[in-house]
């Protein structure tokens, strides 16, 4: 199969079509990046990057110096369209497949004999086929034979995308054999991995199937973790010994699940096979009720403290990233709000974010309770006599078994677990 792209056009310049569109231009193609915010474009023509992602600057200044990346509102004739906007949750829990519409629909005057059309974002099974395929006819022009279409879903990691990007397995579902043949000849100039080639549903299907194995595996995790603090026991040591187990590896528990991909990708599978998803709903409802859990121990904590302010530790919905995106430590800190609790808050990664963002000193000073809920390592540098020094009560709520037991409590804190009830025996 010939290897004849030169040009390529990324729509979305978001974490997936950033990454993208700046990889491809160091690996020699010459690309547009597309997006329908003006800041966005901006920001990358003067070489920088509106998102946080360890080395993405570098790459994107890179590329834009060498003439290889140029940022644009509007797609531009190419040889390859990705398209890479994000497919989020509607609040009945459907894909809202509005921004992949209309990026397909932007397309169409653009394509000609021989253009490759491939989709990233996350998608309901069936989106290539039964959605994107006759956008595309519109042009005249018949996809599978003219136009080639394929769907190879993104599988990096937030935090370590540009390495996952180059050395990750790719999955590659053509609507078509020649259009997966065609794809695989984009993506072997750049990934390290192997390619796997199969159809667009089952390529659709895989995604999903990765996110909600995820899902289901992290409500286990929670699930135990309230189970044991019923029980009286700590979830982190009956995880640390299950695990030891050849065949068992229990995830981490924590204040729920957020970001953009594995707590809303599994309702993708409820919304086509709702019958059939039972656990996969099931696992989404117990990961969504755990920031109210928190909210309920912190206030538990705090009962009997007059007017009590507390701190939060983290807003980003993992460790050492700067996303916010359904994170569970926004919807602890709204549902503590409701309350009529004083919230503070502090994260040393994000910079857009609904609350006001303190420093350290200012969020734990005068606070009673400090509850960390992102795993982010500038927290287990925070000294604990430091914090005792700052706070009115010394109460510690620790949702991801991040920081040192031992010091917090020999600097005066009560310290709480997510996941340990109190000792029975
Ligand atoms: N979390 C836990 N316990 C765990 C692991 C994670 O509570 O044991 C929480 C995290 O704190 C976070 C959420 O789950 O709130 C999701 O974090 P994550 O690191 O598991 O995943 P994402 O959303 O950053 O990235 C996932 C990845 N998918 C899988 O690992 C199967 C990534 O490879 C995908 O590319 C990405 O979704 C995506 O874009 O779909």
């Amino acid at each position: 199969m010939s290897d004849d792209f030169s040009a390529v056009c990324v729509l979305g310049l978001g974490y997936i079509g950033l990454p993208t569109a700046s990889v491809l231009a160091t690996h020699g193609f010459q690309v547009t990046g597309v997006d329908v915010a003006p800041h966005v474009v901006d920001t990358v023509n003067a070489g920088a990057i509106h998102i946080e992602e360890p080395g993405l600057q570098t790459v994107v200044y890179a590329a834009i110096q060498s003439g290889k990346l140029r940022a644009a509102l509007q797609p531009e004739s190419a040889d390859v369209f990705i398209i890479a906007v994000p497919t989020p949750l509607t609040p009945e829990k459907k894909a809202d497949m509005r921004f992949v519409i209309q990026a397909a629909e932007s397309i169409v005057p653009h394509l000609k004999h021989g253009t490759l059309v491939i989709l990233e974002s996350t998608s309901p099974p069936g989106t290539c086929r039964e959605l994107i395929m006759p956008i595309l006819e519109r042009s005249g022009l018949n996809v599978g034979g003219d136009v080639h279409l394929a769907y190879c879903p993104e599988r990096v990691l937030p935090g370590r995308i540009l390495t996952e990007f180059i050395a990750n397995d790719r999955i590659i579902g053509g609507i078509n054999p020649t259009s997966a043949e065609r794809a695989r000849a984009l993506y072997d100039r750049f990934v390290e991995g192997r390619i796997f080639l199969t159809d667009t549903t089952t390529a659709e299907m895989v995604k999903l199937l990765e996110n909600t194995f995820r899902d289901v595996n992290i409500a286990l995790a929670n699930e135990a973790a309230l189970i044991c603090e019923r029980m009286g026991v700590s979830f982190w040591e009956v995880a640390r010994l299950a695990n030891r187990h050849p065949r068992v590896k229990v995830h981490d528990a924590g204040p729920g699940v957020g970001g953009h991909c594995i707590s809303v990708d599994p309702w993708f599978l409820v919304e086509k096979a709702a019958e059939e998803s039972r656990i996969v709903r099931l696992a989404r409802e117990r990961n969504d009720a755990m920031p109210r859990h928190v909210a309920d121990a912190i206030a538990e904590l705090a009962e009997g403290v007059k007017s009590p302010k507390i701190a939060v530790l983290g807003l980003a919905y993992k460790a050492n990233v700067d996303d916010i995106r359904e994170s569970p430590a926004v919807r602890v800190v709204d549902c503590l709000r409701g309350r009529g609790f004083e919230v503070a808050v502090h994260d040393p990664h994000v910079k857009h974010s609904p609350f006001p963002l303190l420093s350290l000193e200012q969020c734990l000073r005068g606070a009673d309770c400090v509850a960390l809920l992102t795993n982010h390592d500038e927290f287990k540098a925070i000294e604990p006599r430091q914090a005792a020094e700052w706070m009115r009560c010394r109460i510690l709520y620790d949702t991801r078994n991040l920081l040192d037991v031992a010091a917090w409590k020999a600097a005066g804190f009560r310290v709480h677990l997510l996941g340990v009830g109190e000792t029975r025996h």
